[in-house]
């Protein structure tokens, strides 16, 4: 059984970083006898959407991530491979395939599966060829309809200790570009040990991933052990939306991490402004090194209207602790949210001299997300906004997408790029190029 698994990034990106998801689909198969499994990530490897479409026409399956940005990539993909060999099977999921199943499943023939959730058990059945409709997650046609099973326990899944041999030659110099120089030269990996968020900031998709599950203390610290130990990891990014959601469990990671003399591998984590200095410090004791974090806005009105649940005298207070640690900072932010002001953007952007490197975005919308139920409901959209190509990547929220929008989509760009670092600000104007 040959097994092919895609992550339809075909633009050149200038931080590309692997699909973690695939990444664990391949280790779970493999780990069940499935070892003819190849990994596609273009966004790292370089390779053409073309050479893609060539490596994968004699797979069994083509399974294919899917998320809101690269909704189209996929279905031109599934398309042409399928006009090659009609044959082969392509089952999608990731966020946006699992937000839009079954309207995907409705409107592209090309699409023979999707799966909603974590992928690893309905993969693996749809693999050893298991019956149809005992597949939780899955969607399929049964004369012409559209089924699925039990949706409701998808998203229980934990998370799988990486098998990183399926990439090496794609990881073997792969880098968090975003850490600070002196760490450059160490060996850089990728990893995550949750799944979901348990908050629900309203521009955030995470939230509607189903229940948070995050690895224990001692699971934590395995993985450590293991990417240095098996691996040679000197550095590693938690890639987790939300690396220290549990405080005890964090603090036992420490004590384990310090009992045994695991304080050899720097490492990034995201938090939220609020997490206890005592947390933090204990994790600078084991080797924490680098921090990001959303501040999102400057101002506490565009923040409560987000539901971040955090204000700007918490960020203050977390800039300040995170300095007293001599930690490298990162922020997040996000201008236009609806309803932000000329004078509430200026309040974000001066916010930004604050951090060693920063991710400035636009506000988009998600399928997901709080804000896109708040437009389904003012009749702003509707799901079939996803499915129109020349909206292709355009769920930007500015004039030309709603006309409520008092800002034009170029004064939006120029913005954000005039106030972005150089490696930003090049990195989004590349970006663009493509996308908009
Ligand atoms: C790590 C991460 C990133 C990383 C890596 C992304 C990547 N290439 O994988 C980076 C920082 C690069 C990133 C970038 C972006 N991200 Co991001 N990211 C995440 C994050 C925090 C974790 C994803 C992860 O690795 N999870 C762990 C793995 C094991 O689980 P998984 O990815 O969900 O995969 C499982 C299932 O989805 C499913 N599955 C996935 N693929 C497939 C394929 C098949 C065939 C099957 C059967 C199943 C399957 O099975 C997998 C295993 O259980 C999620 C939030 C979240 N909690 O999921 C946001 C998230 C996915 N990102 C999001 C967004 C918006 C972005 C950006 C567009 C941000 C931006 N404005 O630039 C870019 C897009 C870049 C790109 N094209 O990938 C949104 C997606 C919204 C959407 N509807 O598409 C999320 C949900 C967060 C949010 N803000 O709402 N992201
Ligand atoms: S923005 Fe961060 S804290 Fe808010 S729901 Fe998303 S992942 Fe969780």
């Amino acid at each position: 059984m040959k097994i092919f698994l895609l992550n339809p990034y075909f633009r050149k990106a200038e931080a590309p970083v692997p699909s973690l998801g695939l990444l664990s689909l391949a280790t779970y198969l493999k780990q069940n006898g499935f070892n003819d499994v190849t990994v596609c990530e273009p966004g790292l490897s370089g390779i053409s959407e073309e050479a893609a479409i060539e490596a994968a026409i004699r797979s069994d399956i083509v399974g294919v991530s899917c998320y809101t940005d690269t909704r189209f990539e996929v279905i031109d993909f599934a398309t042409k491979l399928k006009k090659k060999n009609p044959q082969a099977l392509v089952v999608l999921g990731g966020c946006h395939a699992g937000f839009m199943s079954r309207q995907i499943m409705g409107k592209y023939q090309v699409i023979d599966y999707v799966v909603d959730g974590d992928g690893e058990i309905p993969l693996l059945k749809l693999v050893k060829g298991e019956t149809k409709d005992k597949i939780e997650g899955l969607y399929y046609r049964e004369n012409g309809a559209i089924k699925n099973v039990s949706p409701r326990i998808r998203r229980r899944f934990p998370t799988v200790a990486i098998d990183y041999t399926i990439l090496e030659s794609e990881l073997s110099s792969w880098k968090d570009m975003e850490a600070p120089q002196h760490l450059m030269s160490l060996k850089h990996l990728p990893v995550i040990v949750s799944k979901g968020c348990p908050y629900d900031c309203s521009f955030c998709a995470t939230q509607a991933l189903g229940q948070w599950r995050q690895a224990g203390a001692e699971t934590i610290f395995n993985e450590v052990r293991r990417l240095r130990d098996n691996y040679g990891a000197q550095y590693l990014r938690f890639y987790d939306p939300l690396f220290a959601g549990n405080d005890r469990d964090i603090i036992r990671f420490c004590d384990l991490a310090e009992k045994e003399g695991l304080t050899d591998v720097k490492f990034r984590i995201d938090i939220r402004a609020d997490m206890k200095f005592d947390v933090l410090k204990r994790l600078k004791d084991v080797g924490l090194a680098v921090v990001g974090f959303g501040v999102e806005s400057g101002s506490d009105k565009v923040l409560a209207d987000s539901n971040k649940r955090i204000t700007r005298r918490t960020t203050f207070e977390a800039i300040e602790n995170i300095r007293k640690l001599d930690l490298w900072m990162i922020g997040y932010f996000i201008l236009f949210l609806p309803g932000e002001t000329d004078e509430e953007r200026k309040a974000t952007l001066e916010m930004v001299s604050y951090f060693d490197e920063y991710n400035l975005q636009y506000f988009k919308i998600y399928p997901g997300t709080d804000y896109y139920q708040r437009f389904i409901r003012d009749g702003l959209m509707t799901d079939e906004y996803w499915f129109d190509p020349a909206k292709d990547r355009e769920m930007v929220y500015c004039r030309e997408n709603f006309p409520s929008c008092p800002y034009p989509i170029d004064k939006i760009i120029r913005t954000t790029i005039d106030n972005s670092s150089p490696f930003w600000r090049d990195y989004i104007t590349k970006a663009e190029k493509s996308t908009i």
